[in-house]
């Protein structure tokens, strides 16, 4: 594959080497650990002196693959696979973020993203602030001397609040910090943040890039080899790395993000405009929508508004569990960007560690109903709306 080849090239050939059996796909190297040729190889790897593999924990053919091709998705200068999402978000906290440090934070990122900073960094004298990101005043605001990260979620779950990521990487290195985004609800094919101007890039890769409800991951990409080099050896010193089957799963999973996604946002701007038209839907959030707050923004900065919609309805929490509980075709749980149809109740559910206060203030209320389109026929998912909103008696 050429190094200028186009996204969906990328998608399908990005990070595979010829293999010696010519296989079409990468061999799983389903191995803990990888012989020296002789003495003073092993320890020529060991000095970083050849580009051998010495252990899984430290880098693996397979895995490999996956970080060299959603590196080449983002632009940057190296990927690191993870064992989940918030593998590759804890990573880059401990990378950046020793004792007495400070972040600044969208105050509606994933719960998790949130409560490690509130429960366990606190703990070894972390400092955290939560500001709505889409308000670059709050950014500035918050900013201290000890702040090292500005750490950004947009689309934000769960309240698909948009943040303006070059205007974010101009208030970050005016002030010597680094812009992380969390691209997990874009992917790639919607968004590239470091194109922006953002130093690191994260996913969770059990969603959109994976696509498929099946593996658990995460990666980050980061824009400098400087960077790339400091996360690798946090992460490999840790040890959230991912196991290579994981890895061959989300390669087969990734060669068709753009498919998928196409597919999934051209069925969530049908679903958002019928729900914003139903009598019994109080408000939807939805880039696509001219009723987002963020319309003008989203339209600038992503190539398409996504696969997931939030909504509240007129009979509030009470009339959100019946329409939970009455779906038939979409599955009540939570994760999402997978072909199969999702929804959930972030204050309840992924979101229930955070505190009630501070919901309220990032917005995320008890009616917030999530909803994340898959691949279905549009009219089956909007006709299983429609008997379950039809169930909401009061
Ligand atoms: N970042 C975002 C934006 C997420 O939505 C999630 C998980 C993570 C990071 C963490 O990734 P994980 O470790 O789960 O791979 N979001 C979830 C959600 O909304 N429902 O279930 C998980």
């Amino acid at each position: 594959m050429k190094k200028n080849s186009g996204f969906n090239t990328k998608l399908v050939h990005g990070g595979q080497q010829p293999d010696v059996l010519m296989s079409v796909n990468p061999p799983i190297y389903q191995s803990s650990t990888f012989s020296f040729k002789n003495a003073d190889h092993g320890a020529a790897c060991f000095a970083g002196e050849s580009d051998g593999y010495i252990y899984s924990r430290l880098g693996n053919p397979t895995v490999r693959v996956l970080e060299d091709a959603v590196a080449a998705l983002e632009n940057g200068a190296g990927g690191i696979a993870c064992a989940s999402g918030m593998g590759a978000v804890t990573t880059v906290y401990l990378a950046y973020l020793s004792q007495g440090a400070h972040i600044v934070s969208t105050d509606a990122v994933y719960g998790a993203s949130r409560s490690v900073l509130e429960k366990h960094f606190s703990r070894f004298g972390v400092e955290a602030s939560f500001v709505d990101t889409s308000q670059p005043e709050q950014i500035e605001a918050a900013i201290r001397p000890n702040t090292k990260l500005l750490y950004v979620e947009t689309p934000a779950n769960p309240t698909i609040t948009i943040t303006d990521i070059a205007l974010c990487a101009d208030i970050a290195h005016k002030h010597g910090l680094r812009l992380v985004v969390d691209n997990t609800f874009c992917s790639p094919y919607l968004q590239k943040p470091l194109d922006l101007g953002a130093d690191i890039v994260l996913h969770s890769i059990t969603k959109f890039i994976n696509g498929h409800a099946d593996v658990v991951g995460g990666v980050i990409v980061a824009k400098t080899e400087a960077d790339h080099k400091l996360l690798y050896n946090v992460m490999t010193s840790m040890g959230p790395n991912m196991d290579p089957h994981q890895a061959f799963l989300v390669i087969r999973g990734l060669k068709t993000l753009s498919i998928r996604m196409e597919r999934a946002q051209e069925n969530a701007m049908k679903i958002a405009a019928w729900l914003e038209s139903h009598p019994k839907v109080a408000w939807v959030r939805y880039p696509g929508l001219k009723s987002h707050p963020q319309y003008d923004l989203a339209q600038k900065q992503q190539s398409g508004a996504g696969a997931m919609i939030s909504f509240g309805l007129k009979g509030g929490l009470k009339a959100g569990k019946v329409l939970m509980d009455n779906v038939q075709l979409a599955a009540l749980a939570v994760s999402l960007g997978g072909v199969e149809t999702l929804i959930q109740h972030p204050a309840s559910m992924t979101h229930s560690k955070v505190s009630s206060e501070a919901k309220l203030k990032a917005g995320i209320s008890d009616d917030l109903v999530r909803y994340s389109v898959g691949i279905e026929d549009v009219e089956d998912l909007i006709e299983d709306l429609d008997h379950a909103l039809s169930c909401i008696t009061e």
